[in-house]
């Protein structure tokens, strides 16, 4: 098969039934729908192997760099309309199908989608293992294969349930089972003195073995691995206890082995708390960092060498055991000295930090770490008397020595591990401009004192592969006609739309599009919830992980206010518009269930009320995934991204609705600041307190009473909702969460109210006038092409990983 677009489809066509034969086997006529479609991936999966084949052996004779990217999640989606067209076979495969009677769209609705993240950390390492292969540098990524990933979110009476996610039910056509590539992974015992040495006797073991999945870069240029660790039991079966009556019993060792691959957790901004968590990070950290040495030692002979040939990349501290791993293999197993080890360590590791909230700061209590990894406890000892010595060297006080230290002493002793991240990394990154500002002035204050150099700037980016080639043809193919195809290759080349940005023609173009888009996803949601909703009005939407920090209660509470002022004046010119919602809670966190039961109880009184009709729908799409957001991204008219000042690291969602023409309505806050700076202030809508003064506001003994007795709507809002109008069945049911306003306004929602209330009034007057709509619409896709995925690799590639 070759990846020449003259070339037909015959070929395809030919290899297509051989795999339905021999390798699915089945016969054409017998074929069902999910027959083709493992057809589909495995015989593109062929073309893609060579590729891959091609790949290795060529990073095996440069004897390149490596980059190593370690992460506890991949949000990555489907793959098959992405390695069709990054493979440039789509068209081929298309027609191949359709000679048989197979609309391909539709096959690749049956792929499930691989969630396994949580949200932006989990997506953002899927759009750089892209853009690692688009870029040419060779690359592993290295996770959990969960079995049962992301949790399916069903709505029911309004409330969330969460339900297992069986993405490996059919099997997985993508993957690779390599049983040949497995590590011991050892877990609590002793530690001995042998001589001068130390010997870790683990009391318990697991074999992790390697499931890889090739990532095909933009034209195919390189295929990478992501590899994922499985675990097996040395005794799956122990026959004695089965054969005695002991059924379960029996298999307890591989049901043990087994929980530690079965979920990820739903938690994206608090660490679980629970020793599966702290088991499940040292497993797979463990079995990528003996890989790394494995590989490193078998073709470079000596492990000092490391930091020529791997970068590692620690995917926020999920991984950051990995500084303890690799100074114990170096060691304990390569015999360096420890002050050497430490050198290689710090020279090889990076790390990525994605929050500044205080509690998903992971920390672990001493005593489960110390139970768990005996030996990994006297490494970060030791690495803790060589990092204060240093500190107290420099000659800083107890509070900030007790800031910087590995072991947290107030009151239950625990370890840090961002500061193990920290201290073993030559680069700290934060992925937007302000994020990185704040980790300097907050959290990493004492310890930026300490290492200054080490805090860097990296500000993330998406795939335009996914996030507008493939997820928007039609907008693809009008910017193709308007400025040629460069941009496929250089999204920053989506700047020569400035120049069209008043071209009435393409503006055209560009809102048919959209309202295709808005047309296809109505119908998405008619068939999914029964809801009717109008292509012509201003789609607004807000979909990302539910937090109170992203401040979805702020946007309801505004939905409120401007439904009772629908209501009071009906005469008044409104806008149509239609507010969507979609996002998942961690399973534990109580408010964000609430706030999802509220948007519902909102929708299902709105929708309902024939007195605002076609001027208001509200909607809460279940189950929000990568394959959902693909479809309402390019049908969104204005992307809400209103997080309290200072609380959202970046945003990545803010970038895909700019690329796929939407407005932001958004506070200055992460990558929104950047964003606002390219696209320019007249095409976008900023509200609200900045960072800065949210922090002096807290200082001076913010009021929220205050605030909201000042506002009218605010008020009235609040009081609807408090009192039950929404929640007839229940009025209580949001008396805490509205009382949690007036007492404490953590999030400043009430603070923030009456802008972000005035601002959507902007938005209104800004969409009566079409064309100057348009045009700030060219303005967005226009000037966001920075922030492409490839840029921030490419800054990676450049500053931290010198490759
Ligand atoms: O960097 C990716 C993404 C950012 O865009 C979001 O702003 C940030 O909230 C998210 N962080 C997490 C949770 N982090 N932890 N731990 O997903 O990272």
């Amino acid at each position: 098969m070759s990846n020449d677009k003259n070339s037909g489809a015959s070929e395809i066509d030919e290899k297509i039934i051989d795999v339905l034969r021999h390798r699915v086997g089945k016969d054409e006529r017998a074929a069902k729908p999910h027959d083709w479609y493992t057809a589909t991936v495995l015989t593109l999966r062929d073309a893609i192997i060579d590729q891959w084949m091609d790949s290795t052996r060529k990073t095996y004779e440069q004897g390149g760099k490596r980059v190593y990217y370690l992460s506890l999640e991949f949000l990555i989606g489907r793959l098959l309309r992405d390695a069709l067209s990054n493979m440039g076979l789509t068209r081929e495969m298309e027609k191949a199908l359709r000679e048989h009677g197979f609309d391909l769209a539709a096959l690749e609705n049956l792929e499930p989608d691989a969630a396994l993240g949580n949200g932006g950390l989990g997506r953002l390492a899927a759009c750089f293992m892209e853009s690692l292969a688009s870029l040419d540098i060779p690359a592993y990524g290295y996770g959990i294969r969960y079995v049962n990933g992301m949790f399916r979110q069903r709505i029911d009476d309004g409330w969330q349930v969460e339900l297992p996610e069986t993405w490996l039910s059919h099997g997985n056509p993508w993957e690779f089972d390599r049983r040949e590539s497995a590590y011991i992974i050892g877990f609590g015992g002793e530690v001995v003195a042998n001589g001068d040495a130390v010997e870790w006797r683990p009391a318990e073991k697991v074999e992790a073995s390697a499931v890889d999945t090739p990532v095909v870069g933009w034209r195919g240029k390189r295929v990478n691995t992501l590899r994922l660790w499985t675990a097996h039991a040395f005794d799956p079966l122990r026959l004695d206890a089965f054969n005695a009556g002991d059924h379960f019993g029996a298999l307890a060792e591989q049901v043990r082995a087994d929980s530690l691959v079965r979920v990820l957790y739903p938690a994206d901004s608090t660490p679980a708390g629970q020793e599966l968590r702290l088991r499940q990070e040292y497993f797979f950290t463990s079995a990528s960092i003996q890989d790394i040495v494995r590989r490193h030692v078998q073709f470079h002979g000596d492990i000092r060498t490391l930091p020529e040939k791997a970068a590692i990349q620690l995917n926020d501290t999920h991984p950051a055991v990995a500084v303890a791993e690799l100074m114990r293999l170096m060691v304990d197993v390569h015999g360096l000295e420890f002050s050497e080890a430490w050198e290689v360590t710090k020279a090889t590791v990076a790390y990525t930090n994605h929050t500044l909230l205080p509690e998903a700061l992971e920390s672990w209590p001493l005593p489960l770490f110390e139970r768990l990894l005996p030996r990994h406890m006297q490494i970060v000892y030791a690495i803790n008397s060589r990092v204060l010595r240093e500190a107290r060297k420099a000659g800083m006080d107890d509070a900030a020595i007790a800031a910087i230290s590995l072991i947290d002493e107030g009151g239950e002793r625990r370890v840090r591990m961002a500061n193990l991240a920290f201290t073993g990394a030559h680069s700290v990154n934060g992925v937007a401009a302000l994020h990185t500002d704040l980790m300097k002035t907050t959290v990493f204050s004492d310890l930026h004192k300490l290492y200054p150099t080490r805090i860097n700037n990296k500000t993330n980016g998406v795939t335009p592969r996914r996030w507008l080639q493939q997820c928007n043809p039609g907008l693809t193919s009008v910017l193709k006609d308007a400025i040629g195809p460069a941009f496929l290759d250089n999204a920053e080349k989506l700047s020569d739309l400035n120049a069209l940005a008043n071209d009435a023609a393409l503006g055209e173009r560009i809102a048919e599009v959209k309202r295709s888009n808005k047309i296809a996803l109505a119908k998405h949601i008619k068939e999914l919830m029964g809801i009717r909703l109008d292509p012509d009005a201003l789609f607004d939407v807000q979909i990302k992980r539910i937090h109170e920090y992203k401040r979805q209660l702020l946007n309801l509470i505004e939905t409120v206010a401007l439904y009772d002022q629908i209501r009071s004046h009906p005469e008044r010119d409104w806008v149509p518009r239609v507010k969507i919602f979609g996002g998942k809670a961690a399973s534990s966190y109580h408010n964000a269930k609430l706030i999802i039961k509220l948007a519902n109880d909102i929708a299902r009184r709105v929708n309902s009320d024939p007195s605002v009709g076609g001027l208001l729908k509200v909607v809460f799409v279940p189950n929000y995934n990568v394959s959902l957001a693909e479809k309402i991204i390019p049908a969104a008219d204005l992307s809400e991204q209103i997080s309290t000042a200072g609380m959202e690291a970046s945003g990545t969602g803010n970038m895909k609705f700019a690329l796929n023409g939407a407005l932001t309505i958004g506070t200055l806050d992460g990558a929104n600041i950047e964003i606002k700076d390219r696209v320019g202030d007249p095409n976008i809508e900023i509200f609200g307190l900045t960072a800065q003064e949210v922090e002096d506001m807290r200082a001076q003994g913010y009021n929220p009473r205050e605030v909201i007795e000042a506002s009218r709507e605010l008020q009235q809002a609040i009081a609807a909702i408090a009192t039950g109008v929404f929640s007839p069945d229940d009025p209580q049911r949001y008396a805490g969460l509205m009382g949690g306003i007036y007492d404490h306004d953590w999030f400043m929602v009430a603070a923030d109210f009456d802008s972000y209330h005035a601002a959507q009034r902007n938005i209104d007057r800004r969409w009566e006038q079409q064309a100057a709509w348009r045009a700030s619409a060219i303005r967005n896709i226009a000037n966001v092409g920075w922030f492409s995925s490839d840029r921030t690799i490419g800054e990676y590639a450049r500053d931290i990983w010198g490759v």
